[in-house]
């Protein structure tokens, strides 16, 4: 049984981490969503918070499971008897740092792989930050997120 997981901080998750999940989710029998729990950055929202967001706009996926993961992502994969790390690239830009993670992965955990799916061209300039920049100032941010999604950051916005 082919269990991959597809970790990051999904501080919001965004229409292109949701490219990422659809598609990875059709190439294994089970795919782990795993949410960072000790991030360094403040986050805009929490890490139960996030895990929930995730489980909303991922309902329609039978073989994906969201959870939150503190400490090592190798010590997670092992934990969900994955043996694989799924990761979005986007440009050039993330190809230095995927790839530093993914080689010491690949030395602290040799039995656990990374592979990798190339950004939707659509969502090539997407990221969680521009989006969190774009609400901060009110601009409009329905054609990055879920509408669900889109909805939370503005709340969270207005409230701050
Ligand atoms: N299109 C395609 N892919 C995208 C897009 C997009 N528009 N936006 C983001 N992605 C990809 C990113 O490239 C990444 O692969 C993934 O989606 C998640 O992105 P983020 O930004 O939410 O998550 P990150 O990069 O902050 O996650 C970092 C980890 C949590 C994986 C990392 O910090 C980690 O493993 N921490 C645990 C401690 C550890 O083990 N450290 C040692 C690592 S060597």
């Amino acid at each position: 049984m082919a269990i991959a997981v597809y970790p990051g901080s999904f501080d919001p998750v965004t229409l292109g981490h949701m490219d990422i999940i659809e598609r990875s989710a059709h190439m294994v029998d089970r795919l782990i969503v795993g949410v960072l729990q000790n991030n360094s950055k403040t986050p805009l929202f929490s890490v139960e918070e996030r895990v929930k967001m995730l489980e909303d706009v991922t309902s329609y996926l039978p073989n994906v499971e969201v959870r939150s993961f503190g400490g090592l992502l190798v010590d997670f994969v092992h934990q969900c008897q994955a043996d694989v790390i799924v990761r979005g690239l986007r440009a050039i830009t993330d190809f230095e740092y995927e790839l530093q993670m993914a080689q010491t992965n690949r030395v602290i955990a040799p039995d656990i792989d990374t592979i990798f799916l190339t950004t939707n061209l659509k969502y090539s300039y997407l990221s969680s930050s521009i989006v969190k920049e774009i609400a901060g100032y009110q601009g409009d941010i329905s054609e990055f997120l879920h509408p669900v999604i889109a909805e939370k950051v503005r709340e969270r916005l207005a409230n701050k």
